[in-house]
């Protein structure tokens, strides 16, 4: 079923990166970022995630958002996203993700790197005040400040944002002593965090890349598993279970 050379991998390894994106969502029912749904297709994601673009229009991409929260809302984690949870059982995962959508945390994953910030966050562009997304009242339109009357906006890094440094620098060094790095359901286009996988193999970690297609990554990649994410990794995590009983 799987490379002999990648059952060795897994039989040696201590520490493992899961480098997520919204593929492993995307079996939750949430489409995935290129794959906008419904009245978004017209519309390209890059041209609503962006702060020009809230600044510009604010009640429509904080409607998006709020569109994309009732589906996240709606969700719950998948069997990819359990899989991983459990491979803790194992060895000493650390999950890196782009995703806001929190499912990794709610599935039970307790190393979590989210590169990209959580739709669950928001806060006012004044004075930084958070304010968690159920505390707000779900009015039309964009929320004000309570206490200055900013705009709110989410908890996500935006086109042409900077990363938080802390998260960033954990998936790093994270990816640079990882044994194996896997790299699931993601395009591997959006920069910087599409570094982190290059960082784990020029480490010298082993990198296994899961999509249902080829990527960008997958020339780099040591081992590529074509499949969803939510079949394959429950399948990998029987072979652990078979190796470490
Ligand atoms: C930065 C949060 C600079 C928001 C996201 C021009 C101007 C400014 C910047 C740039 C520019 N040109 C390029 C850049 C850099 C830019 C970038 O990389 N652009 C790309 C599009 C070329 N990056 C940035 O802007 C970053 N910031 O560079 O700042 C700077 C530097 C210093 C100082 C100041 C400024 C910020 C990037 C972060 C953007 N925010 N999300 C939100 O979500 O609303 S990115 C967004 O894209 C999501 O996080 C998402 O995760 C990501 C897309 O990637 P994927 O997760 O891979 O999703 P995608 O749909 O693409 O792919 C899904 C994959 O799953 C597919 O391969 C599919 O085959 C697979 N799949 C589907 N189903 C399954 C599956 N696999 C397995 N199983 C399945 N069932
Ligand atoms: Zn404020």
């Amino acid at each position: 079923m799987f490379d002999k050379k990648f059952l060795e991998k897994l039989n040696e390894a201590k520490k493992i990166v899961f480098f997520t994106g919204a593929g492993i969502s995307a079996e939750s029912g949430i489409p995935t970022f290129r794959g906008a749904d419904g009245i978004w297709k017209k519309m390209k994601p890059e041209e609503l995630a962006s702060f020009d673009a809230f600044m510009r229009n604010p009640d429509l991409v904080w409607e998006w958002y709020q569109h994309r929260r009732n589906i996240i809302n709606n969700t719950k984690p998948n069997a990819g996203h359990y899989a991983i949870a459990e491979f803790e059982k194992y060895y000493d995962v650390t999950v890196v993700t782009q995703n806001i959508d929190n499912l990794h945390r709610r599935a039970g994953s307790t190393k979590i790197f989210e590169l990209h910030g959580n739709i669950e966050r928001n806060y006012c562009i004044n004075c930084r005040t958070f304010y968690n997304s159920p505390e707000l009242e779900i009015t039309s339109g964009v929320p004000k400040c309570k206490k200055c009357g900013g705009l709110i906006r989410p908890d996500v890094v935006w086109f042409g944002e900077v990363l938080p440094q802390d998260q960033f620098n954990g998936a790093e060094a994270a990816a640079e002593y990882s044994d194996i790095c896997f790299v699931v359901g993601t395009s591997a286009v959006v920069y910087p965090a599409a570094y982190i996988p290059m960082s784990a193999k020029q480490a010298g970690s082993y990198i296994v890349e899961i999509n249902i297609e080829p990527t960008e990554l997958t020339r780099y990649a040591d081992y590529s598993i074509f499949g969803k994410a939510g079949e394959v990794l429950p399948q990998i995590l029987e072979e652990v279970k078979k190796i470490k009983s």
